[in-house]
């Protein structure tokens, strides 16, 4: 059955409780996982604050700060991690940004400053991450990002993020096709719409959540715990045979054409 117990987990991309990344790591920890999870650091500590709240009930083995755009925190992050534990199992990738400029109006306007730190943040760190993981990986592990069909379709105002979104999704295929042979499985788990603090930026959310709630098959949009479910899953020996893959937690929304 469904258990990471002694599995060491790294997740990244908590903003506040209502973070998809929050309901990964609170069905992560449920399977017996151990936490640590990093923060995007700010002047005024406010995230750092904010994620403590929210994550210290879970008794998480680690808190760091990370912000994806920095080499040296990136290599800090894995290096506490490398003296925490003495191996990592899991990374959650579950993070990304766009200026509101490239998420509103007409997409040929986007500025060539928005676009490479929007493409640098959401996409990119995967790759990079990915790398920082692999010597830590050494019994094999999981790699598991979050994208959104509007990598695959045009969706209205989904604009920038989604062209950082479907280089992610092929960076989990050509990542998977690298890391195989180390045991290392990476997958991409396509989330309906669900509001959080990032799909606020994003113009019509509510209005896409509602389009979700008529066309797809189950008439709902999904929970960050139902994300959470899929993401323990592909994280565990249940999904050993399942590597470069983007699995839809989606209401089925995605088969209606
Ligand atoms: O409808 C949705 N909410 C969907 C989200 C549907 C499908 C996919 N997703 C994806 C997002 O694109 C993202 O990849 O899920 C992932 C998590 O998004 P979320 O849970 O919706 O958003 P949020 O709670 O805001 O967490 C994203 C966090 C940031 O929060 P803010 O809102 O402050 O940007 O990403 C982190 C930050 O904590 N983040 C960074 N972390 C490290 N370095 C950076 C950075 N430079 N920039 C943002």
């Amino acid at each position: 059955m469904l258990d990471l117990k002694k599995k060491n987990a790294l997740i990244t991309g908590i903003a506040n409780e209502r973070s998809i990344a929050w309901g990964i790591t609170q069905q992560l920890h449920k399977a017996g996982a151990n936490i640590g999870v990093t923060y995007l650091p700010d002047e005024k500590g406010r995230f750092e604050k904010k994620v403590r709240e929210v994550v210290e009930p879970l008794n998480p083995s680690l808190i760091v700060p990370c912000d994806v755009q920095s080499e040296e925190q990136i290599d800090a992050t894995f290096a506490a991690v490398a003296e925490k534990w003495d191996k990592l199992d899991i990374l959650i990738h579950c993070l990304a940004f766009a200026d509101k400029e490239g998420l509103t109006g007409d997409f040929s306007d986007i500025s060539r400053d928005v676009f490479l730190k929007s493409l640098n943040i959401s996409t990119y760190s995967l790759t990079r991450m990915a790398k920082a993981a692999k010597p830590l990986m050494s019994d094999g592990g999981s790699i598991v990002t979050l994208t959104y069909i509007g990598g695959v379709r045009v969706i209205p105002n989904y604009n920038l993020m989604g062209i950082a979104k479907a280089g992610l999704e092929m960076s989990v295929r050509y990542l998977a096709s690298e890391l195989g042979s180390h045991k290392i499985r990476v997958n991409g788990i396509s989330a309906g719409p669900i509001r959080t603090l990032a799909s606020s930026a994003v113009g019509g959310i509510l209005d896409m959540i509602h389009h979700v709630e008529e066309v797809a098959p189950l008439k709902r949009t999904v929970t960050q715990i139902e994300v959470g479910n899929t993401a323990a899953f592909l994280c565990s020996d249940l999904s050993s045979g399942i590597t470069g893959q983007i699995i839809y937690v989606d209401g089925g929304y995605e088969v209606m054409g």
